[in-house]
C-alpha cells in the first residue's frame, strides 16, 4: 500500500496515449513527451504523455471530420443514449476518478468527487435532452405556410480545457457538442493529461463510435494548430484571457468560428452592513480558499460594509488561519495545494505586489516550507485590508491562488463602483437581508453568476456559466452551450398549389403578355 491508503493499482503509471478516428496510439519513440506530477509530491509522477505535433492534430481533426456525417444522421435519441451508458460508468468509476483527481490536480478528495458528481450531472442532462424539443414552430403571415427554426450541428468541435475542473468543464463542452451532432477533439490541460484520458477511456466503453470523439495530449503548440485548423469548426475554451484572446485572433481568419471562450475573472463576495455574520464569513472563506482559490469564479476580493468591516475582518482572519492545508487525498484537510511551480510564484508574487501597493496585510500567507509541505507546492492564505483606489493591480487582476483582498466600503453605490471597477466580470455573491439591495446588486454588477446569500463559487450545470467583460466572449458553457454549437436555420413549407409571399410581395409579370 501506497500512502493515504491507495492500492498499487491506483497508483500505477498512466501510459499516455492519443485516440484517434476509433484507435489508441502509443506515440513512436522519436515523439517529444511530458510529465504529469502530483503537485502534492513533485516526486510522484502520475503518467508520462506524448505530445501532439501539427501532423497528428491534423490527423485527430480529419478522424472528426470522416465521422461527422454518420454521427449527425445518427438519431438524436441514441446519440444521447450514449450518455446514459456513459452515466453508468462514471458512477461505477466515481471513486477511482476522484483519487486519480485528487493525485493529478491536487484538489481535495471530496472536492473531486463533488467534480466527478457534476460531470455526472451534465452527462445525465444531456441524456435528458435528447428528447426534449430542439426547435422551434413559429408564425408565418402567409396561412398556409408552416415556418419552423430548425437547429444543424457546426461540424468539428475542439475542446481546450483546464486543470482546475479537468472532468467536470471538458463534459460540460463534450456533452451538449456531441448530443447535437457535432464531433470532437478533446485536448486536456498538460497539468491533467491522465484525468483526461480517462474521461475518453469511458466514452469509448460508453460505445461512442470511432472517429465521434478523439483525444491528443500536449501544450499550447498543440492547442494552437487546433485553432489554426480551418476544418475546425467550433473552439471551445476555458482558461485565461490572455490564451482565449489569441485564440480569438486567429480564429479571425476562418470565416465560420465560432470561439466560446470562458477566461479569467476578479470575482468578489459583497457583504452587506445588515448581513449574518457566520454566514457571511462562511461564504466568503468558501469563496476565496475553496480549491486554494483556484476557481475561474475564486473571489479575489471581499467587499466589506465599514461598519462591520473589523468584527468581519478578525473572525474571517481567524477562521483562515486555521484552514487545514495538507495532502489532497487527508479527509480532514480544508484544501491542497497550488497546480504547480509557476503558480507559487505568481501568488508570491501578487502578495509583494499587494503591500509595495499599500496593503495592510492581515494573515501573512505565503509557501508552506515545513515537513509536511516542503514536497508540494504548498500556500498558505494571504489576506490584506486595501482602500479602493484608482489604478491598484493587486485588487483588480486575476491571482488564482489564496490571495484575497478585503476592501471597506461605505455605501451600496461604492460597493457597485469597486466590484465593477476591474476589467472582468464573472460571479459575485452578496450577503444581505435587503430585497432592495439584492435587485440593485443583480442590475448594476457586471457578472455572469450572481448569488445571494451564498459564496460566489458552485455553479449547477444546467443553468448557463460565463461571464462578461474580460471574463467571457458572451457563450456561457454548461447547459448554455447547446445553443453555441448548433446554428439556426429557418424552415418554411407551403402547403398551398400556389406562391404568396411575404410582405404583400406581388408575383409581379412573369414572362407572359397580359
Ligand atoms: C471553474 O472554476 O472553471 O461554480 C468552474 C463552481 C463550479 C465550477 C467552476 N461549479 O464553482
Amino acid at each position: 500500500m501506497t500512502p493515504y491508503g491507495l492500492d498499487n493499482a491506483s497508483s500505477a503509471l498512466v501510459s499516455g496515449r492519443w485516440r484517434i478516428a476509433g484507435q489508441w496510439e502509443d506515440a513512436p519513440a522519436t515523439v517529444e513527451r511530458f510529465e504529469s506530477r502530483s503537485p502534492a509530491n513533485t516526486a510522484e509522477v502520475i503518467g508520462v504523455f506524448p505530445k501532439a505535433d501539427a501532423a497528428t492534430t491534423r490527423r485527430a481533426v480529419q478522424a472528426a471530420r470522416a465521422a461527422f456525417d454518420s454521427w449527425r444522421r445518427t438519431s438524436r435519441i441514441h446519440r444521447a443514449e450514449c450518455f446514459d451508458r456513459l452515466a453508468k460508468l462514471i458512477e461505477r468509476d466515481l471513486e477511482a476518478l476522484a483519487v486519480l483527481m485528487a493525485r493529478e490536480a491536487g484538489k481535495h478528495i471530496s472536492e473531486c468527487r463533488a467534480e466527478v458528481i457534476e460531470g455526472l450531472h451534465m452527462v445525465q442532462y444531456v441524456f435528458g435532452c435528447g428528447r426534449m424539443p430542439t426547435g422551434q414552430i413559429v408564425a408565418s403571415e402567409i396561412a398556409e405556410k408552416d415556418a419552423y427554426v430548425w437547429r444543424k450541428p457546426w461540424g468539428v468541435v475542439a475542446v481546450i480545457t483546464p486543470w482546475n475542473f479537468p472532468f467536470a468543464v471538458p463534459l460540460w463542452m463534450l456533452g451538449p457538442s456531441l448530443l447535437e451532432g457535432n464531433t470532437a477533439i478533446f485536448k486536456p490541460s498538460e497539468d491533467t493529461p491522465a484525468i483526461g484520458q480517462k474521461l475518453i477511456e469511458l466514452f469509448v466503453e460508453a460505445g461512442f463510435p470511432p472517429g465521434v470523439v478523439n483525444l491528443l495530449h500536449g501544450d499550447g503548440a498543440t492547442g494552437e494548430a487546433l485553432v489554426r485548423d480551418a476544418d475546425v469548426n467550433v473552439i471551445l475554451f476555458t482558461g485565461s484571457y490572455e490564451v482565449g484572446r489569441k485564440i480569438q485572433q486567429l480564429s479571425a481568419e476562418h470565416y465560420d468560428r465560432i470561439v466560446a471562450a470562458e477566461m479569467g475573472s476578479k470575482s468578489a463576495v459583497i457583504v452587506c452592513e445588515d448581513a449574518r455574520l457566520d454566514l457571511a464569513v462562511t461564504a466568503s472563506l468558501l469563496s476565496a480558499f475553496k480549491t486554494s482559490g483556484q476557481r475561474c469564479v475564486s473571489a479575489g476580493r471581499i467587499l466589506v460594509a465599514e461598519k462591520i468591516f473589523d468584527a468581519f475582518a478578525s473572525r474571517f482572519v481567524e477562521l483562515a488561519r486555521r484552514l487545514r492545508i495538507g495532502h489532497p487525498l487527508d479527509p480532514s484537510i480544508f484544501t491542497g495545494p497550488v497546480i504547480n511551480r509557476a503558480a507559487v510564484e505568481k501568488v508570491l508574487r501578487y502578495n509583494e505586489l499587494a503591500q509595495q501597493e499599500g496593503a495592510e496585510v492581515l494573515l501573512p500567507g505565503g509557501e508552506m516550507t515545513d515537513a509536511e509541505h516542503r514536497q508540494g507546492h504548498y500556500l498558505s492564505p494571504f489576506v490584506y485590508r486595501l482602500e479602493a483606489k484608482p489604478g491598484v493591480r493587486c485588487v483588480r487582476e486575476e491571482v488564482f491562488g489564496p490571495h484575497v483582498a478585503l476592501v471597506p466600503f461605505r455605501t451600496l453605490e461604492d460597493a457597485i463602483r469597486i466590484y465593477n471597477d476591474t476589467e472582468y466580470g464573472l460571479s459575485v455573491g452578496v450577503i444581505t437581508e435587503n430585497y432592495r439591495t439584492m435587485r440593485q446588486i443583480r442590475e448594476e454588477c457586471q457578472f455572469g453568476m450572481g448569488y445571494v446569500n451564498l459564496p460566489c463559487i458552485g455553479a449547477e450545470v444546467h443553468l448557463p456559466f460565463g461571464g462578461v467583460k474580460k471574463s467571457g466572449n458572451g457563450h456561457p458553457s454548461a447547459a448554455g452551450l447547446v445553443d453555441v454549437v448548433t446554428h439556426k436555420v429557418a424552415w418554411t413549407v407551403n402547403h398551398g398549389s400556389e406562391i404568396r409571399m411575404a410582405q404583400g410581395l406581388t408575383i409581379g409579370p412573369i414572362g407572359e403578355a397580359p
